[in-house]
């Protein structure tokens, strides 16, 4: 793949900010509720690749803005995302025992704390996400960004996506059905990181629904190539269980289509993402490569 400069090592310091960022914001191991805070913290610690903050980021520098405002947000939509995982872990959907190179929450903590610790998740990215208004009181963007954040990640969102994909776990799917639980499950957290920055950035309408239509794309590519690595890369190399789509029955892009046509259309829709961006006619380098590695990524 072709990137500018020096991609590797400008996205580890992008991802390290991000990490650094996220601690920040973590709940205080304390108190009587001080079991759930490590169970919320223990995933949230694990690692991972932190892509949702640093898109969040890097769209706010598309429009510029003060990138201050975006530090809880990127916690946030970490948070949400890290819930997810932990949520679809549990034994009542995936059943899994290995998450981002660890043992999965519920492992460790035990059924009910994986519950609960995830809800908890949730709800404290909002906590957190509200915090922005103790730098920028009253602030609209603010208000615009919590907004899109809540209904991306809900019942017309990943949630939503989420639900139909359980619900039609192990039975036929047409590519339609497919691209719904994609686009909702998967893109709309992506649609949530870049939208949520292009407004705290200042974008107008229009360019808005530019990056909502770019992190779309992204997002179906994102999920394409997480079925093709479920088929192609090592458990130690993903940091959770590989083989799994076909242990849980799932139609995927991989036994629709097969791999190389998968990956294929992963390229289509991740060079799509990159025109709607160009559209915008604003600079930022690192941002379209990060788009273009996640549409090939290997981990
Ligand atoms: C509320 C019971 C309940 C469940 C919620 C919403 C949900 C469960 C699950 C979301 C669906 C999901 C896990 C989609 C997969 C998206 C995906 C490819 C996740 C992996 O993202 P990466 O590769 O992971 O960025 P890291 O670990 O690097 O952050």
């Amino acid at each position: 793949m072709e990137h500018y400069g020096n991609f590797k090592e400008e996205l580890k310091q992008k991802t390290d900010h991000a990490e650094k960022v996220i601690r920040l914001w973590l709940p205080k191991e304390e108190g009587f509720a001080k079991t759930m805070a490590e169970a919320m913290n223990y995933s949230m610690c694990a690692g991972g690749k932190r892509l949702r903050p640093v898109l969040l980021l890097e769209t706010l520098r598309l429009f510029g803005g003060d990138e201050k405002l975006a530090e809880p947000f990127m916690a946030g939509i970490e948070m949400i995302h890290t819930h997810s995982l932990i949520h679809d872990d549990l034994p009542a959907i995936d059943n899994d025992d290995y998450r981002r190179g660890r043992l999965t929450t519920h492992k460790v903590y035990g059924e009910a704390m994986g519950v609960l610790g995830g809800a908890a998740l949730l709800n404290y990215a909002y906590e957190t996400m509200f915090r922005a208004f103790e730098l920028a009181p009253g602030n609209e963007r603010v208000i615009r960004a919590v907004r899109i954040m809540a209904e991306k990640t809900g019942i017309y969102g990943m949630l939503g996506g989420q639900s139909v994909d359980v619900e039609n776990d192990g039975k036929p799917l047409t590519k339609e059905l497919l691209d719904y639980i994609y686009e909702h499950k998967t893109a709309a957290l992506l649609e949530a990181s870049m939208m949520t920055g292009a407004v705290l950035g200042g974008a107008e309408k229009e360019e808005l629904a530019l990056v909502e239509s770019a992190a779309s794309n992204i997002g179906l590519a994102f999920q394409i190539r997480d079925d093709i690595l479920d088929v192609t890369a090592t458990s130690q190399e993903l940091g959770k269980p590989v083989h799994s789509d076909e242990k849980n029955n799932k139609v995927t892009y991989v036994t629709l289509f097969g791999i190389e046509e998968a990956a294929r259309q992963a390229e289509e829709l991740s060079a799509r993402a990159v025109a709607y961006l160009e559209k915008l006619n604003r600079k930022n380098e690192f941002l379209m490569a990060l788009i273009k590695e996640m549409a090939g990524r290997r981990k």
